[in-house]
């Protein structure tokens, strides 16, 4: 029977349709079947021998076979599409919500950060900020300060000399004498900035290190002012009751010269590498200024008087952020910085 013959062929066609993983497979099943010389053009050729009652059964039955199959490779035709298409929009899918790379962000360094505090601070009671070179003079440095030539207060700073005779700045003191030639008296100011010497590193010593210079200058200044301004300066970084030391302290451009201890806040007093065991951080010199000083300035030491202090900008930094080793500050450590 033709009939059940086309049938197997259909049966067998369709479960190789199935099975097909690849197009190029698809196709050679379509030529083995649909091709000129394909197996459902052979029983065509056998309809010749066939009588008119078996031909319309028989026609009827490839008909069907051939609609059957031609179905089939479509469907698989469109299997075959959706999966590539699927295939492609998997590998080139990307989430438009995500975040843009971008850089990252940064944060101010922990010095920065008191620095800015400190100026809003003192600007908000009348004083200038202002800002001096740090490659200076010797005659700024040391001269202008009172400590000549052979002044043996020279011998506290080991400077960085330059082979053209100037220095990079020590302190940053020589602001003031900058400040009171530009500004002249009353003046309020203060002038922060990176100062050098020449020291032996550890964990409370650097070589490059912050300062704040602050000084006024006015009628009638006293220790009393000095005091009311470090109080506030105090209070305001640390925004609770900080424990402090005045002693005498010899800094040949203040007289009375004195040097504010902060109670070490690394160790609460107990002792550590930072305080060199004494529980106390030597944070803050300040004085009286010396009359010799004012007098360099072209100002009358008779007319006004006025009060200067030296602040370890780097220093109070770590008192606040509780840093336990100058030598973070400027490794550049990004671990570090990240905290800030
Ligand atoms: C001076 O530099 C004076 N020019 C300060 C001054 C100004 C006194 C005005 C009187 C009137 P001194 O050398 O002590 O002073 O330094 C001031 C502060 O800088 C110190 O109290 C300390 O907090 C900080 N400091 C000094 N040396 C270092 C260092 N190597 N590393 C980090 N901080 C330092």
């Amino acid at each position: 029977m033709i009939e059940r013959e086309i049938s197997k062929l259909q049966t067998a066609t369709l479960s190789r349709i199935q099975a097909a993983t690849t197009l190029e497979e698809l196709e050679s099943i379509r030529v083995d079947v649909l091709g000129r010389k394909g197996s459902l053009g052979h029983f065509s050729k056998h309809f010749l021998k066939l009588t008119p009652e078996e031909r319309a059964p028989a026609g009827r039955a490839l008909n069907t076979a051939k609609e059957e199959i031609a179905r089939a490779f479509e469907s698989k035709e469109r299997a075959f599409a959706d999966e590539a298409l699927r295939q492609r929009l998997e590998s080139e899918w990307i989430d438009l919500t995500l975040p843009a790379w971008g850089p990252r962000p940064g944060s101010l360094h922990p010095v920065t950060r008191i620095q800015v505090e400190i100026e809003e601070l003192f600007s908000s009671l009348g004083f200038a900020v202002l800002d001096g070179p740090e490659v200076e003079t010797e005659y700024y440095n040391f001269d202008a300060l009172n400590i000549p030539t052979e002044h043996p207060a020279r011998d506290m700073q080991d400077t960085f000399w330059l082979t053209d005779g100037n220095l990079l700045r020590t302190h940053t003191s020589p602001v003031q004498v900058r400040g009171m030639e530009k500004l002249g008296p009353p003046l309020r100011m203060i002038a922060p900035g990176r100062v050098f010497r020449n020291e032996e590193v550890d964990p409370s010593h650097e070589h490059t290190f912050y300062q704040v210079e602050g000084m006024m200058v006015d009628r009638d200044v006293s220790v009393a002012h000095l005091i009311y301004f470090m109080q506030t300066l105090l209070s305001a970084i640390f925004k609770r009751e900080v424990k402090v030391r005045l002693r005498p302290g010899y800094f040949p451009f203040v007289e009375p010269g004195f040097e504010l201890d902060i109670h070490c806040l690394i160790c609460n007093g107990s002792g550590c590498p930072v305080c060199k065991q004494s529980g106390w951080v030597e944070l803050l010199p300040c004085g009286l200024v010396h009359p010799n000083v004012l007098r360099m300035s072209s100002i009358d030491p008779e007319q006004w008087g006025g009060f200067a202090f030296g602040l370890g900008l780097t220093r109070l930094a770590m008192m606040r952020y509780g840093i336990d080793d100058i030598r973070l500050m400027q490794g550049g450590d990004l671990r570090f910085l990240s905290q800030f």
